[in-house]
């Protein structure tokens, strides 16, 4: 399979990033580019291509490509971020995807964050949060209702996004904190609670069949190995202090897909 992963450099200005759980504290932007750096070779390793959006030290929240866009084999959405600050990062990531995909937007008043957008075989979850609005929910539906994708809303509270609660370990295996989202609207999977000690350690990135989780997880890496996963560590302290977890730094996509050029949308 060749996997393609959209990343971008961390600014220089991520000491500014949005922050809405945490408070601020110094981010080594130094040492944030070299775990994003160690990041990327994780994902070589399990087969992606890296290809870097042109980089935007004047964009704090840059690095989290996640929230630009939702590509699936057959398009892509670029989202419309709820934060101004955040807005201006998908025209670089237009300019990178266009390559791939045909393209669909989202449009005022929606809102959405790609951080909200779980994809688990045809179902999208999509989380209702301070960042994704019920009109982007909507209207992802109604874009992607030709290519038979299912769209649930979730309500999300306690934390970012909905991927901060919960993410997939496999096409039928969520890793899910109970606390932060509503077990009934994953009632047909297997749910996987991460370890109570680690609240943040929902977030794992899937890439086939393997994971990428946080280095400061171990007790739930810990679990999802017991349960026969393959789970490279990556160390992320820094971007952790901006309120990104793994799934935030890159986007990944099947290389051909299965693209739709018949209408643009644009
Ligand atoms: C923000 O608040 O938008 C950034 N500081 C963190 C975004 C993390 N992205 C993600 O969870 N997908």
């Amino acid at each position: 399979m060749s996997w393609v992963a959209l990343t971008r450099e961390v600014s220089r200005s991520i000491g500014e990033c949005q922050l809405t759980h945490l408070e601020r504290s110094p981010i080594d932007v130094a040492l944030a580019r070299e775990q994003h750096a160690q990041y990327e070779q994780a994902l070589r390793a399990l087969g992606c291509v890296i290809m870097r959006v042109a980089p935007a030290d004047r964009l704090p929240d840059a690095v989290f490509v996640e929230d630009t866009a939702i590509v699936l084999d057959e398009v892509a959405i670029i989202a419309r971020p709820a934060v101004e600050s955040r807005r201006a990062e998908t025209v670089a990531v237009v300019d990178a995807l266009m390559a791939f995909r045909s393209l669909r937007f989202i449009s005022a008043p929606g809102t959405l964050d790609g951080g909200d957008v779980l994809k688990v075989g045809r179902d999208l979850f999509i989380g209702e949060s301070s960042r994704t609005n019920r009109a982007a929910i909507d209207e992802v539906g109604r874009l992607l209702a030709p290519y038979g994708y299912r769209v649930t809303p979730v309500a999300v509270t306690g934390c970012l996004h909905l991927k901060s609660a919960i993410t997939a370990v496999d096409e039928q295996t969520l890793l899910v904190n109970p606390a932060w989202v509503p077990g009934d609207a994953f009632r047909r999977y297997d749910l996987i609670p991460i370890h109570p000690d680690e609240p943040s350690a929902a977030n794992v990135l899937m890439v086939g069949s393997r994971l990428l989780s946080a280095a400061e997880h171990p007790k739930t890496r810990e679990v999802l190995l017991a349960r026969g996963y393959d789970v490279t560590p990556v160390f992320n302290s820094e971007l952790a202090k901006a309120e990104g977890a793994v799934s935030c730094g890159s986007l990944i996509f099947r290389r051909d897909g299965a693209a739709d050029w018949s209408s643009s949308g644009s």
